[in-house]
């Protein structure tokens, strides 16, 4: 099955998934990567997001290869610019960052990339991406040139959302930017999941099990985390068991839709 047909069956069927997501800077060790994919390998999670928005190493190509041949978790690049793309991987989020309105980031990357990526057997997913403010400027931010949308104008962002999905973006990240010192809180999530159809991940500032249940239960259907692992790895464990006491309390009539 492609990785867009389970995110939309997972979602439609109301089970919760986990993305792990690599920064290749900050995973440099082999032994680091190996403990990394062990442990996500362990607690069942979906995804590896692979990519960052300023990455200064060339260790990307070799943690995909890496991460291939020692795990069966898809790998999905969650790439920051042009640079950051792999054939090795098995997807790759094609952003289109509609909270900004930087034309390099909403289209003009996207031709550079494009005849690149359709030599490549990397499936394509169509992702609209939502950056919301969460206090101080994150990297992505910074980067990206572009103005987050407030935490607190949560119709802008449903809005923001909604005509993404009607341009056909086929998935949506919202995210508050690696490190954030707050996550996306859940009202946030819970308007643009009410405004949307396509499945919802949300990232950015996860670092405890309370933040991860808030994002679920206010409709994330995936979760990233990121950062928190370099620190304290063993939350992805309490993280997957939370996540998979949802997925196990999904009602029946629910699962066989
Ligand atoms: C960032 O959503 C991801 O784009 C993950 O964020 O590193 O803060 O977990 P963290």
């Amino acid at each position: 099955m492609s990785i867009l047909s389970n995110l939309q069956q997972q979602a439609a069927q109301g089970r919760k998934g986990i993305a792990v997501l690599i920064d290749p800077d900050k995973v440099t060790e082999p032994a680091q990567l190996h403990q990394l994919l062990n442990l996500a390998s362990e607690n069942c999670v979906d995804y590896f997001f692979i990519g960052g928005s300023l990455v200064t190493t060339t260790n990307l190509s070799g943690i995909v290869r890496v991460i291939k041949d020692t795990v069966s978790i898809p790998v999905i690049l969650f790439p920051g610019n042009t640079m950051q793309i792999d054939p090795a991987a098995d997807g790759i989020l094609f952003l289109s960052l509609i909270s900004g309105r930087n034309p390099e980031l909403l289209i003009g990357q996207h031709v550079v990339a494009a005849p690149i990526i359709r030599n490549t057997r990397l499936e394509v997913l169509p992702t609209g991406y939502l950056l919301v403010n969460s206090g101080r400027i994150t990297s992505v931010a910074y980067i990206s040139n572009t103005t987050p949308i407030p935490d607190d104008k949560y119709s802008l962002a449903a809005c923001t959302a909604m005509a993404g999905e009607m341009l056909g973006l086929q998935l949506m990240y919202l995210d508050a930017g690696s490190g954030a010192e707050q996550p996306i809180n859940p009202r946030m999530i819970s308007t643009v999941r009410k405004a949307l159809r396509v499945p919802l991940m949300v990232g950015g500032g996860i670092d405890t099990a309370d933040k991860a249940k808030a994002a679920l239960q206010a409709g994330a259907d995936l979760i990233v985390i990121g950062n928190v692992l370099e620190k304290n790895p063993s939350l992805l464990t309490t993280i997957a068991e939370q996540v998979y006491e949802w997925n196990l309390n999904i009602p029946a009539t629910k699962t066989t839709d």
